[in-house]
């Protein structure tokens, strides 16, 4: 881990730089397998899935009967612990149901927001060497309880043709839809557009690789909507001498062990806890069986120590992190002073993977200082808010007049003329 002592502000730059995320390289194999899913549907989806995931399918749909196979076939230690964490993501996400009101703007003119969930939605989760089954849970759940009425899941099949059964089981716990055995750029594919067997969404969300990411860009410009720009995974640790060095360690490692590509910041105003943790590192890094990962990934982060706590927030603003974990005794304190993260992680015992699993808030966030602009996957993140209007005579008299002139103004006399006719109609 690179080492940076009261860094100066060229090196604060280089400290939040995030590595070049070059899609552009992959538009072009990307964008010729999505038309060859836009012409060709299901017959390419299968090609695809043989080609790249070595799964011979006779159909895309999952049937219920090998749902059922799934979920009996989850031992009952992992179904209770799924159970728990949706319990938790359901009572969190229902919480954020806001009423909305119908407010006079003025007396006469009434506006309003209904809030309407998406139709039809599209959750994409990886297969590869950890499928992570509690992604399902965390698109699936605030879906359902925002009452999205089609809720379909794309996933990677094995060389066997069958899709991790604790990603199957997590769906039919949060309430899917219907489940295709598709994986990466053909699943966007079907998805955007609709096959035979796969219906089209109005959007899509979920985490992949870097073709995943690009499929997604490319189908957002004309044909869906999407949850937001990805990059890899960060975590941003802010410590001091009261923060246990092996906790810090195990968070720094529990995002190191994603990715290669993961990145990994530990903002510290004590040389004495960094030091520890970077022993507590090597320990624990022995023992870990993705350990090779976790090394390489370490290998591009970054200790930073600072003078102050505040200098330490503001470091922490402007990088922006996915994930702020604040290990200190002051945590309230510096709290406070957050203003871009995508989830805050409070306190010694609040560690990254509570998040991830089962404390309740999703684990879906903005990356690569997306956190500036963007929110996480939330209720909200499922529904529109469509707003409605109404006018008495009394609101014509009100605002006609500011409306006859701004639209003269605009030079655009139709607008002007459709008060004016009901300005004269109501002095009749
Ligand atoms: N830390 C990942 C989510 C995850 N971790 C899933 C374990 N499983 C991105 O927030
Ligand atoms: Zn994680």
């Amino acid at each position: 881990m690179k080492t940076y002592k009261y860094p100066s502000p060229k090196e604060w730059t280089e400290i939040t730089e995030r590595p070049h995320l070059d899609t552009a390289r992959l538009n072009k194999t990307v964008n010729d397998i999505l038309t060859d899913i836009k012409s060709r549907g299901d017959e390419a989806v299968k090609e695809y899935e043989e080609k790249f995931d070595n799964a011979k399918l006779q159909h895309l749909a999952v049937s219920q009967e090998e749902i059922d196979e799934a979920v009996r076939s989850t031992p009952k230690e992992l179904y209770d612990a799924i159970m728990l964490a949706h319990g938790n993501i359901s009572r969190f996400h229902a919480s954020q149901h806001i009423e909305t009101k119908k407010i006079d703007t003025t007396p006469g003119v009434t506006c309003w927001q209904k809030i309407v969930p998406i139709e039809k939605v599209g959750l994409y989760v990886p297969g590869g060497t950890a499928p992570l089954f509690s992604t399902v849970l965390m698109l699936a759940t605030p879906a359902k309880i925002a009452g999205c009425k089609d809720i379909i899941l794309c996933s990677p099949p094995g060389a066997d043709g069958k899709i991790n059964p604790a990603i199957l089981t997590a769906a039919r716990i949060a309430g899917v839809s219907k489940i295709y055995k598709a994986g990466g750029v053909q699943a966007i594919g079907a998805m955007a557009y609709g096959t035979e067997s796969i219906p089209k969404v109005y959007k899509i969300f979920g985490p992949g690789n870097q073709y995943v990411m690009a499929a997604k860009q490319l189908v957002s410009l004309h044909d869906v909507s999407i949850d937001m720009p990805a990059g890899p995974s960060e975590v941003c640790v802010i410590a001091d001498d009261s923060s246990n060095a092996a906790f810090v360690a195990a968070d720094l490692l529990s995002q190191a062990e994603h990715g290669i590509d993961s990145q990994v910041l530990l903002i510290t105003t004590s040389e004495h806890l960094a030091k520890d943790v970077i022993s507590q590192i090597d320990i624990q890094l022995k023992a870990l069986p993705r350990h090779g990962i976790a090394a390489q990934a370490l290998g591009n982060s970054k200790i930073v120590i600072l003078k102050s706590k505040d200098e330490a927030i503001s470091l922490s603003n402007l990088y922006a992190p996915e994930h702020l974990i604040i290990a200190t005794d002051d945590y309230d304190e510096l709290a406070e002073k957050v203003v871009n993260a995508g989830s805050v992680f409070l306190g010694k015992y609040a560690c990254e993977s509570a998040g991830d699993y089962a404390s309740g808030t999703n684990h879906t966030l903005p990356t690569h200082g997306y956190a500036t602009a963007y929110s996480g996957v939330n209720l909200d993140s499922f529904n529109r808010k469509i707003t409605f209007q109404h006018l008495t005579p009394e609101g014509i008299r009100n605002i006609g007049h500011a409306v006859e002139v701004m639209a003269e103004n605009e030079q655009l006399s139709a607008h002007k003329n459709a008060m004016t006719l009901r300005m004269s109609e109501i002095k009749h």
